[in-house]
């Protein structure tokens, strides 16, 4: 059956890495009657963590999806991974999500992610709560944590759950939304609906006092009859809470335990009736002229999606995923992918419980579904009906920061490398593959270490065969300090036909960035306007080996001067060959000097490691522009040589016991001098004498 738009619920599971996403969405799978035996993460068979590589680290990596039907609503449940080497399908969960629910270890409180994950969502303004796990574990405690999320994320939260008890004692949890105890039950069982206790009965009655008071906040009309009779029955509750949730004036808590059932029943039923629905959401066009747009997500339009997951499947092939924003996706018809200008015919359509699919006949806006072998679609395309005026705007991914350089060990597999390569950063638009041609080598970058190497581990397995990686070479350049002058003939003397060009050429630095630029300042005819081009080329191909350590040179202006030709024996090629030598000999005497590229990083820590991370920067040649503090969570702002950073996910790992990371970006070339430049050439020449005997 299809549900509409205001019948459908998506809501992400995120948080920081082991804090029981997995767990929890297993167990609201079996609470919402989808399985019949919620798994353990640790036997691997869970319906979340179903690939080979989730199962063998037992770590979500991947983003799953299914749905639980519960008081005719079907909710569609997004479980992410916590480490922040997967965050981009944290980010595709959270596009397609009208709802976020935040998992916190009860033991633990606020960790780094769930702050970088809260930032995310406060900046995007998306709907969200907490839901405080594992309370079964002894050291649980409830309270301290909400006290927690209100001194680091500034945050007073609405407990919708309480726990009854902690550790060894726990009972289960009440509801102050419904004054309902949810009492546990035997291991395996589902918790049970009954009384509150007496001895909870007064708490109850002052959360549900402070549930009251944060649903007349939604409403105005609420807020008077709260104000005249001090209270609103249940009813009132539910929709006041629907209204202040939508406008992001209340951020609901909730208590339980995965792994013992409890807290559950509660939770779903928040999703299901007070969760916002797509029909309140928008999604996020651009138009021709580059502006937003706020597309309402409606069924009444003609179709249009956007795809925000591609993934390959052993039987099935290559799957969509799509989020349907306008209209309805149905089953054998028609579709044209906007992004690529192309028709393409859409199949069998699906929904899935994990890693099952199911197929379905329609789907409409609001909903999430799959399609397998699109040959077109990929992650980030919108597919619509037929022609639209606006695009769906690209998932908000960050820049990978961690790049080493592959190559397969036999030179035969070296295509089927690539091809795999390509076919990864198609899944994970997060992980790139280029090949440099300047230093000859295929670079692959991602989030972190562990990300990289997954993905390099499955492509050893899956296809036999062996990848060595290494660090990759730096994208050093070479310039100029001072102006220069040089000629330069060319000349040969053979048989018939002989060789001549003559060049003189003056070079002068440019302001950085400025890259090249040609003057031509011959007058009266010295060399002939048809060979002005040759002697370009000759001069383009001169700065594309520097005469330092032979990286392709900057920031220089040419000029030339003067030359000098022959009518019978010149020629085009001559005069390329001159033009090359000139400039060399003019680079040498003009002070050259090498150019290293300089990134733009963010490292955000925690405070207790501020210290070991700045002393870490300094000696990475960093340049500290700045440091703010959030939440007990520094951000630091730093420009450092990249080829200091080569590791530096490694090492902040490291430093931080695994709880760092950083973003960085290209800013600028500096010159660089001293034994740095020298090793900087010493590794150029056996890279150039390592070349020549391959
Ligand atoms: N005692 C107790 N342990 C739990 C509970 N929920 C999860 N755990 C344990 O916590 C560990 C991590 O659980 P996961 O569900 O894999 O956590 P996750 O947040 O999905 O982890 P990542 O996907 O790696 O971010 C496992 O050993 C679970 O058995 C709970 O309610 N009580
Ligand atoms: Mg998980």
């Amino acid at each position: 059956m299809a549900y509409t738009t205001d019948l459908i619920k998506n809501v992400s599971i995120a948080g920081h890495g082991g804090t029981g996403k997995t767990s929890l969405f297993e167990h609201l799978l079996f609470a919402g009657g989808v399985i019949s035996r919620a798994e353990t993460v640790e036997s691997g068979k869970t319906t979340s963590d179903s690939t080979p590589e989730e199962i063998e680290r037992k770590i979500s990596i991947h983003a799953a999806l299914a749905h639980i039907e519960r008081n005719g609503k079907k909710i569609n449940l997004f479980d992410t991974p916590g480490s922040s080497d997967f965050i981009g399908d944290v980010i595709l969960s959270f596009r397609a999500s009208e709802f976020v629910l935040l998992v916190v270890d009860c033991r633990v409180g606020v960790q780094i992610e769930t702050i970088k994950l809260w930032r995310n969502l406060e900046k995007y303004g998306k709907p969200r709560g907490f839901f405080i796990s594992k309370l079964d574990e002894e050291r649980a405690d409830f309270n301290k944590v909400l006290a927690d999320l209100k001194e680091k994320l500034k945050v007073d939260t609405v407990p919708i759950t309480l726990p009854m008890g902690a550790g060894s004692g726990y009972k289960g949890v009440i509801s102050a939304l419904n004054g309902k105890a949810y009492l546990l039950q035997g291991q395996e069982q589902l918790e049970r609906e009954g009384e509150i206790p007496s001895e909870y009965q007064e708490q109850a009655a002052s959360a549900k006092e402070r549930l009251a008071e944060a649903a007349a906040e939604g409403n105005d009309t609420l807020m008077d009859k709260y104000l005249e009779n001090g209270s609103l029955d249940n009813a009132e509750i539910e929709c006041g809470l629907i209204e202040a949730l939508a406008e992001h004036k209340i951020i609901p808590a909730f208590a339980g335990s995965a792994l013992k059932n409890s807290g559950l029943i509660p939770l779903l039923d928040f999703f299901a009736r007070i969760a916002p629905d797509p029909s309140s959401a928008k999604d996020v066009g651009i138009d021709a002229e580059g502006k937003e747009l706020a597309i309402p997500i409606d069924a009444d339009k003609p179709l249009s999606a956007l795809v925000i997951k591609t993934n390959y499947d052993q039987f099935s092939g290559k799957l969509s995923w799509l989020k349907i924003i306008e209209g309805k996706l149905s089953a054998d018809s028609e579709a044209f992918n906007l992004s690529e200008n192309k028709k393409e015919r859409i199949g069998k359509l699906y929904i899935c419980q994990g890693k099952k699919l199911e197929e379905t006949r329609e789907l409409y806006a609001g909903d999430v579904g799959i399609v397998a072998k699109s040959p077109s679609f990929k992650t980030n395309d919108t597919i619509t009906a037929g022609d639209n005026s606006f695009h769906y705007l690209p998932l908000r991914l960050p820049e990978p920061v961690h790049s080493v350089a592959v190559s397969a060990v036999a030179k035969k597999d070296d295509d089927k490398l690539g091809e795999q390569l390509l076919r990864a950063s198609e899944e994970d638009r997060t992980f790139r593959y280029v090949f440099n041609a300047e230093t000859k080598e295929t670079v692959i970058s991602g989030m972190g270490e562990l990300h990289v190497n997954m993905i390099l581990d499955k492509i050893k397995v899956n296809q036999k065969i062996e990848v060595e990686i290494h660090v990759p070479r730096v994208p050093y350049r070479e310039t100029i300090t001072k102006k220069a002058g040089a000629e330069y003939t060319h000349k040969k003397q053979t048989g018939g036909h002989g060789q001549y060009g003559k060049v003189l050429l003056e070079i002068a630095p440019l302001p950085r960035g400025e890259n090249y630029n040609f003057i031509n300042a011959i007058f009266g005819g010295a060399v002939p306007k048809n060979f002005i081009p040759g002697i370009e080329k000759g001069i383009v191909e001169g700065m594309a080996r520097g005469t330092m350590a032979q990286y392709p040179v900057v920031d220089v202006e040419v000029k030339l001067v003067d030359g000098k030709y022959h009518p019978v024996d010149s020629s085009e090629l001559s005069f390329k060959l001159a033009a090359r030598n000139a400039f060399r000999e003019a680079m040498k005497q003009a002070n050259p000097t090498l150019l290293e590229p300089v990134m733009n990083l963010t490292v955000f820590v925690e405070n207790q490691y501020l210290g070991d991370v700045m002393s870490d920067l300094s000696g990475k040649r960093g340049r500290i522009l700045g440091q703010d503090s959030v939440g007990g969570i520094e951000e630091i702002r730093a420009q450092v040589p990249q080829a200091e950073l080569l590791r530096y996910s490694i090492d902040l790992r490291s430093i931080t016991s695994g709880t760092g990371s950083f973003n960085m970006e290209f800013d600028h070339y500096a010159p660089i001098s001293g034994r740095i430049a020298e090793e900087v050439i010493k590794a150029a020449q056996a890279f150039k004498v390592q070349e020549a005997e391959e």
